[in-house]
């Protein structure tokens, strides 16, 4: 079939709403508020680099605001995009302790959508000018509406979701994101400030020669996942496979999506949950990954089926092309 030309997010969304199984319009507005928020973080964090010379964190600018940190001002966005629509009833984000209830105990919410957000991931690379991404994930709330939000609607395992994606800041700005049905890239063309559809249908290749892992803490990772990247090392076959490590989890992933591999952040000698946060990192990236043809586990098992405890828990991280997270698999089996 050929593809229609020139689709935007907006056309996207209002196209595809009827097809999205319990659809109301609330998820589809859910979506448009993140875009929005997208586009006026997209802005800023293009300018990061002008820090220096418009004004340090902290300093105080020409309008008498005061210069924010990117991840704190991305949170702000994200939050108050969500917040200003009344579209959700609940939010959590990587950056705060705890999280916000919106009008929940109000009887006449009927919102039933909470939204997890790690608002800027990577945000250490910001200073030397890599891609930094936001990532987001939705659930519908298990407790009734007009009830508080409790802990309980945010605590569900990812195969639970109802929509994830993320915006990765880069050479462009994309955001791609699922509702269930696929996943699908968008492209922002900055001099109007409209995404268009520019990967439809994106698929992890079945098999990659990518792997990105930190190999600094080489020494402390466990047994298995050292062999695994000897294995990667090897020469046999396809192989060794070719080594990229941003560090920054959105354009790792984004990349390994496009070209087939696998990303990996295990847990250690030092770190014994890994790094990740399970709801607002590896969850999303998870569902988009099987949506994807891909696969994410969290050592022994897939990371969806997961029970969360705590808001901010940490979880080892595996997730790429199909064959390569089986053959890993493989070699963490062994030691277990
Ligand atoms: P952050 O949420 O503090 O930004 O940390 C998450 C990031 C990921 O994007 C990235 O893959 C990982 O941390 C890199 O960690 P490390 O520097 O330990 O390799
Ligand atoms: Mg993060």
């Amino acid at each position: 079939m050929k593809r229609k030309k020139n689709v935007t997010l907006g056309e996207f969304i209002i196209e595809n709403q009827s097809s999205f199984a319990y659809s109301t319009g609330e998820l589809s507005k859910l979506i448009n508020a993140i875009r929005l928020a997208a586009k006026v973080v997209n802005h800023e964090v293009n300018k990061a680099g002008l820090v220096d010379i418009i004004g340090d964190v902290g300093e105080t600018n020409i309008q008498g605001e005061e210069q924010q940190k990117l991840d704190v001002f991305a949170n702000d966005k994200f939050i108050q995009s969500l917040k200003n629509r009344e579209i959700v009833c609940g939010i959590a984000s990587e950056e705060s302790e705890e999280f916000i209830s919106i009008n929940s105990n109000d009887e006449r919410n009927q919102n039933k959508y909470v939204v997890l957000i790690d608002p800027l991931d990577g945000s250490s690379n910001i200073d030397v000018n890599v891609s930094v991404g936001t990532i987001f994930s939705v659930y519908r709330r298990i407790t009734p509406v007009g009830t508080p939000v409790t802990l309980e609607d945010f605590l569900q395992p990812g195969k639970n979701q109802v929509a994830a994606g993320y915006i990765v800041y880069g050479t462009s700005t994309m955001l791609v994101y699922t509702t269930g049905a696929g996943v699908n890239g968008f492209t922002l063309n900055p001099a109007i400030g409209t995404f268009y559809l520019s990967h439809p249908d994106m698929q992890f290749p079945e098999t990659g020669t990518i792997y990105s892992v930190n190999e600094g803490h080489y020494i402390h990772f466990h047994q298995g996942v050292k062999d695994y990247i000897k294995y990667c090392q090897k020469e046999e076959e396809d192989r060794p496979y070719t080594a990229r490590y941003i560090g920054s989890l959105v354009s790792d992933f984004h990349r390994n999506m496009i070209k087939g591999g696998i990303y990996m952040y295990p847990k250690s000698s030092v770190t014994e949950e890994g790094k990740l946060r399970l709801l607002y990192e590896c969850n999303p990236m998870a569902f988009l990954a099987e949506q994807a043809n891909g696969l994410a586990i969290g050592g022994r098992s897939r990371i969806l089926d997961v029970v969360p405890t705590e808001l901010h828990q940490r979880i080892p991280f595996f997730v790429g092309s199909r064959k390569m997270v089986e053959k890993l698999q493989e070699f963490l089996d062994k030691y277990h």
